[in-house]
């Protein structure tokens, strides 16, 4: 049985040094070892960005295709093999920008792959523009352009959208793993919306806010509204699995 290190490549990740996506990586390869997967039978399809980097440093079946296309990519690889274990990990600019479409076709089609979305609220790799979740109070390289524009939460337009599955984790919290082992094993469609700290470009958003601001959920709402409603509140911004078909 594969072991977490059979999922590490062998070499040093560049992403900034106490970058969240640091956690990511860590926590899914014990999560996929502890789920008894094998490196080989598991895909990660990849979008581009500092997340989407994170296919040099975890050792599956990868892909890493075009900036807003992992979730297709990841989609077309599950039709054709739906013996593999299939994922989607990008940005919150990836799945809420360029590919938003792409999440919410997956979601009511209730296909059958888990979407990491890791929500740092910035274009990372591009050094810091707003993307649809970048907060008003968070300064960005895209200025005041969308001052106006609203914000948009992934789990709400997931849950709206038919999603089986609709989770948020901090990179930060105990039950990370658990929140990952249960979105891997849901059949169908799952969402993990993963607060991720970015180091470099977010002054706002760190890993103390996190532990200041966010409380997890006792267990997950029986009902698609209620969970929505709950998806929704940004004080205290909830964690852990809002919703399971
Ligand atoms: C179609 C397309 N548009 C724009 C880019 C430029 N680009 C590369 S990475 C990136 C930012 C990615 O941000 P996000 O998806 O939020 O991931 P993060 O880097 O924050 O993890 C952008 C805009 C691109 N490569 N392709
Ligand atoms: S720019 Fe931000 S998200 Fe990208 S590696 Fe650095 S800290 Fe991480």
């Amino acid at each position: 049985m594969a072991k977490k290190t059979d999922f590490l490549w062998p070499r040093s990740p560049t992403w900034c040094p106490g970058c969240g996506n640091f956690l990511t990586w860590q926590t899914l390869a014990q999560t996929l070892a502890d789920l008894g997967l094998e490196p080989a039978a598991t895909v990660v399809a990849y979008d581009i960005g500092c997340s989407g980097n994170m296919g040099n440093f975890l050792r599956t079946s990868a892909f890493l295709g075009l900036h807003g296309r992992a979730i297709p990519l990841a989609v077309g690889i599950k039709q054709a093999r739906p013996d593999l274990t299939v994922l989607a990990i990008g940005g919150d600019g990836g799945f809420l920008a360029e590919g938003t479409n792409h999440l919410l076709h997956a979601a009511r089609r209730n296909d059958d792959i888990t979407v990491l979305l890791v929500n740092n609220h910035l274009f990372s790799l591009t050094t810091g523009q707003a993307t649809p979740t970048t907060p008003k109070n968070l300064p960005n390289k895209t200025g005041q352009l969308f001052r106006r524009a609203r914000i948009l939460n992934p789990l709400a337009l997931a849950l709206e959208a038919g999603a089986t599955f609709a989770a948020r984790a901090f990179v930060g919290q105990n039950n990370y793993g658990d929140i990952l082992a249960a979105a891997i094993t849901h059949r169908g469609f799952s969402l993990v919306e993963i607060l991720s700290p970015c180091v470099t470009f977010d002054p706002v958003y760190t890993f103390a806010w996190y532990r200041q601001h966010t409380r997890p959920l006792a267990k997950p709402l029986t009902n698609r509204h209620q969970a929505l409603l709950k998806a929704e509140k940004q004080a205290p911004l909830w964690t852990g699995i809002f919703y399971q078909e």
